[in-house]
């Protein structure tokens, strides 16, 4: 390679180093590319006339040429990563969010810390007076055979008890129809029938869950619903200690300004029966919708174990008795905190949930 070509590919050089250094943008940076070392490029038209060359100078221009274009190669991938990021800072300036946005976004949607529903905190503070009581908590299931929700409870196939409970049956053409639980009084048996078959009468023990009926919702009845089962099993038991019991408890949940009262009623597996009503709270006994006018709200149904029951699970009557409630958790959270709809605990509505 003459001198003077040499001159030439070191101004070259030179000058395109200075023109990569002044490059503003990625764009320019590939236009620099292809006219600086591409196929059109000076380097190029060099190359192709070493061709003409004789052998020693062509390799010695030759590796000149590789020299320059690994300058100019270095240059370029240098300068492109500072312009890379450059444009990546500035993509990271546009998307981040300015702390106003943020604390409006705040105002507008607050993130609020999630807790138990009303019902489950209900249900849990019920087991915590029935515990201070004496009472253990048991479980029982939901969906029961038509002999546990009906038949041990003295409640045979025509019986027309049976209209009050009806509800969701379904038939899997087993020997035994399978019914979502209507009431907790089913798990009375499983209890009784496990205390035979372990030995361990006497039974002192609450079971809360879930029911299902075929109830139109209303402002005091839901299609699915919770009630609590207590369950008494001793010796020399009496309507009176039932009585003291559901007083007690009574005063230990609502307070002792709220009255309480055992009204006669029928139940085909307690005798005697009662039902246990309380003031309606929403208007204090004065008559209002919730209560039908009547200014007493039922809680629940109680009674004596009938003897055909604790005959039906294999306990001896004569040496032992027993008494039994079953009150609605609902019904006591809807009276806890004056909601004039029981519809409310299932709407959902987050103006509700919160005040709750
Ligand atoms: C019973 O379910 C009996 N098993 C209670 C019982 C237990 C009697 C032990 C004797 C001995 P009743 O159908 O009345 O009884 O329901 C009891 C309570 O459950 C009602 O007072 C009410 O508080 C609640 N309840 C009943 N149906 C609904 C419903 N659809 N929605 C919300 N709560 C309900």
């Amino acid at each position: 390679m003459p001198d003077a070509s040499l001159r030439e590919l070191d101004t070259f050089v030179n000058d395109s180093l200075a023109l990569i250094e002044g490059l503003a943008s990625l764009e320019d940076l590939r236009e620099a590319e292809a006219s600086l070392t591409g196929r059109r490029s000076p380097l190029a038209t060099w190359q192709r006339s070493l061709g003409a060359l004789e052998p020693d100078e062509r390799r010695s221009a030759g590796a000149r040429l590789q020299e320059a274009r690994r300058t100019l190669e270095e240059a370029l991938a240098r300068r492109g990563e500072a312009l890379r990021d450059v444009a990546r800072r500035e993509k990271l300036d546009r998307d981040a969010l300015a702390l106003g946005d943020v604390v409006v976004d705040q105002v507008l949607w607050p993130l609020g810390v999630g807790r138990a529903g009303l019902v489950a905190r209900t249900q849990r503070e019920l087991e915590d007076v029935f515990v201070a009581m004496g009472f253990q908590v048991a479980d029982g299931p939901e969906v029961e055979s038509d002999w546990y929700n009906f038949e041990a409870l003295n409640i045979p196939p025509a019986h027309p008890a049976r209209g009050m409970w009806d509800t969701f049956y379904v038939d899997l053409g087993d020997p035994e129809t399978v019914v979502l639980r209507t009431h907790t009084s089913p798990t009375q048996i499983h209890l009784m029938e496990a205390a035979v078959a372990n030995a361990s009468l006497p039974i002192h023990s609450v079971m809360p869950g879930r029911c299902y009926r075929r109830d139109t919702p209303d402002a005091r009845h839901l299609a699915t619903f919770h009630q609590i089962e207590g369950l008494v099993v001793d010796r020399a038991i009496s309507f009176a200690d039932l009585a003291g019991t559901i007083e007690t408890f009574t005063r230990a949940y609502f307070g002792a300004d709220i009255a309480s009262r055992l009204r006669p009623a029928y139940f085909p597996f307690t005798e005697p029966s009662a039902e246990f009503e309380i003031t309606c709270t929403i208007c204090r006994g004065g008559g209002c919708r919730t209560c039908s006018g009547t200014g007493w709200i039922e809680l629940g149904g109680c009674g004596m174990l009938d003897p055909a029951v604790l005959e039906a699970v294999g306990i001896d009557g004569d040496e032992w008795s027993g008494f039994a409630f079953g009150f609605g958790i609902d019904r006591c959270a809807q009276m806890r905190h004056q909601i004039a709809d029981m519809r409310a605990l299932i709407d959902n509505d987050v103006r509700f949930l919160r005040q709750v």
